[in-house]
């Protein structure tokens, strides 16, 4: 089974791709993240498609986090490394990807999943999203940019608290505080984000890629390369490791 399905929409001018794991609520696993990005690679080169929309197929999940099974038994260096690739291969791809892309949030989005939202540059979210990042109650931080990009987009103070407690919030409390940019019912998700697509038609594709361009630049500094080893080094603590099996066994954890 493809991990990925694709669309294109000629009248939009825009690629539509939906994460397809519906039965593991969308998780992020290295499949999922490759063939994103060598989708990502041909949409770049495309000069008929002028904006994306990433999406998670159903109604429950745009993405429920990294797949925890895939990650439990990580060493530190294939931790750090797997942040570092995945940056590059993914997440920072789309940060800084030259047409638009857009984040359709159809349910769940959490941890990975948020971090994915969160690398889009703008953000549509179904009214019965929830959104966090749980990391810290598995004993790990996030490792794919959200501990950067969450206080870019809601301001440190909102970010300290989300992160540290494990917040999961709602649509509406996501647009109160500005972690996404209109909130729709479920049925009107795409339509929307179609919407904002044929916005940019408005505006020459250069143009388009320079803005993203400078508006990612007021945000250049190191602090993905802490996180990545802030978050390698937690894989060899005891409560990463009993945060995940207590998932597996459907309880809440016990750290020491
Ligand atoms: N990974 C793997 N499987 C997942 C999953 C996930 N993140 N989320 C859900 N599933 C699976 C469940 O295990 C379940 O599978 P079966 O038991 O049916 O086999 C199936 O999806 C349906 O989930 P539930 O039965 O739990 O559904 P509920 O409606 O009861 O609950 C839920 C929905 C979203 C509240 C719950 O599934 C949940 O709490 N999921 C985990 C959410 C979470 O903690 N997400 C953050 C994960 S941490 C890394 C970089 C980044 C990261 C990791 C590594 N490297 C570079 C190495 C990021 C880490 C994260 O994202």
């Amino acid at each position: 089974m493809r991990m990925i399905n694709y669309k294109e929409n000629p009248e939009h001018k825009t690629a539509i791709i939906e994460i397809n794991r519906p039965k593991q609520l969308n998780a992020l696993n290295n499949e999922v993240i490759t063939e994103l990005s060598n989708k990502l690679n041909i949409i770049e080169k495309n000069s008929t498609i002028r904006s994306v929309i990433i999406t998670g197929v159903g109604d429950k999940a745009f993405v429920a986090g990294a797949d925890i099974k895939e990650f439990q038994n990580f060493t530190k260096e294939r931790a750090i490394e797997l942040s570092k690739s995945g940056k590059i291969k993914l997440f920072n791809k789309i940060s800084h990807f030259p047409k638009p892309v857009l984040s359709a949030i159809n349910g769940y989005a959490l941890g990975g999943g948020l971090e994915l939202a969160l690398s889009t540059h703008i953000r549509v979210s179904s009214s019965s999203a929830k959104l966090g990042l749980p990391e810290c109650s598995l004993g790990l931080i996030p490792g794919y940019s959200g501990t950067q990009k969450l206080p870019q987009v809601i301001g440190v103070n909102l970010a300290m608290e989300m992160i540290l407690t494990s917040k999961i919030i709602n649509a509406e409390e996501a647009y109160r505080i500005g972690l996404v940019n209109h909130v729709v019912a479920q049925k009107d998700l795409l339509d929307k984000c179609l919407k904002i697509c044929k916005l940019f038609h408005g505006a020459s594709p250069e143009s388009l890629s320079s803005a993203i361009k400078s508006i990612n630049s007021c945000y250049l500094h190191n602090g993905n390369d802490i996180e990545s080893t802030e978050f390698g080094a937690l894989f060899e603590t005891d409560n990463f490791k009993e945060g995940v099996n207590a998932f597996m066994q459907k309880r809440k954890p016990n750290f020491n």
